[in-house]
């Protein structure tokens, strides 16, 4: 039998948080590894545990996965949230894609020294391009693909979360988007992932950036 899924990542959201995300929706139980130290990163390196030497790395089904999307697309096809054909797969994909995109943006700017102008740049790419598909797809749909839960409504759910945070109100022009955040809200493994204590992670701080600078060497900008 295939143990316990395990993540390694470091104890925040970056890369890893889309896929604790999916797991919770699917409601499999995860443990996880934090890296803290640079000697632990080593040794997953020496271990030949990081095929591509970076994290996230997830232990599932007697497997090593790394890279998030492949990680993402094993675990929605596993859980059946990844459509039911092809043309489904490819619609569930394009949203996620360009959901990815949108909170790579954001994940970056905790290491940039000035962020504002990223900040503003953000702001208008959600406001301007991202934002308008969701909320005309949202229009005659529950969810963003044959009216069933896919990984594309967790990662809208997680980015929309992300752009609040950061842009009280950005959703104001987007009645429907908010009316789908509400809804995903209730899935009830959701609701509990969104209760403090979960494994939901916080917004990064100093600390976790220090600690990602510090295990990958990466220079003070
Ligand atoms: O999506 C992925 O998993 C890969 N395409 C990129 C993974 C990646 O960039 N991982 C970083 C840490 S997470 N932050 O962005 C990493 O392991 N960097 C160390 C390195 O030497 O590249």
């Amino acid at each position: 039998m295939a143990g316990k899924v395990v993540l390694y990542y470091f104890n925040g959201r970056g890369k890893m948080e889309s896929i604790r995300w999916l797991l919770t929706v699917a409601e499999v139980e995860f443990d996880e590894i934090y890296l803290t130290t640079r000697e632990q990163y080593e040794k997953l390196l020496s271990d030949g545990a990081l095929m591509f030497q970076q994290v996230p790395m997830v232990e599932i089904d007697g497997m090593k996965l790394i890279q998030t999307k492949a990680i993402l697309n094993y675990i929605a096809e596993k859980y059946n949230l990844h459509g039911k054909d092809i043309k489904e797969r490819v619609m569930i994909n394009m949203y996620s894609e360009g959901l990815i995109d949108l909170m790579e943006m954001m994940m970056m700017l905790p290491f940039i020294p000035d962020p504002k102008e990223k900040l503003d740049n953000i702001e208008s790419k959600a406001k301007e391009r991202y934002l308008p598909v969701f909320e005309k797809v949202l229009s005659g749909l529950i969810y963003l693909v044959r009216g069933k839960v896919s990984c594309a409504d967790v990662q809208l759910l997680e980015c929309t979360l992300m752009l609040e945070e950061r842009f009280p109100g950005i959703l104001r022009d987007f009645p429907n988007v908010k009316s789908f955040q509400g809804r995903m809200s209730q899935i009830p493994a959701l609701s509990r992932f969104l209760l403090p204590g979960s494994k939901r992670k916080p917004q990064p701080d100093q600390a976790y950036v220090k600690t990602v600078m510090e295990v990958f060497q990466m220079k003070q900008p």
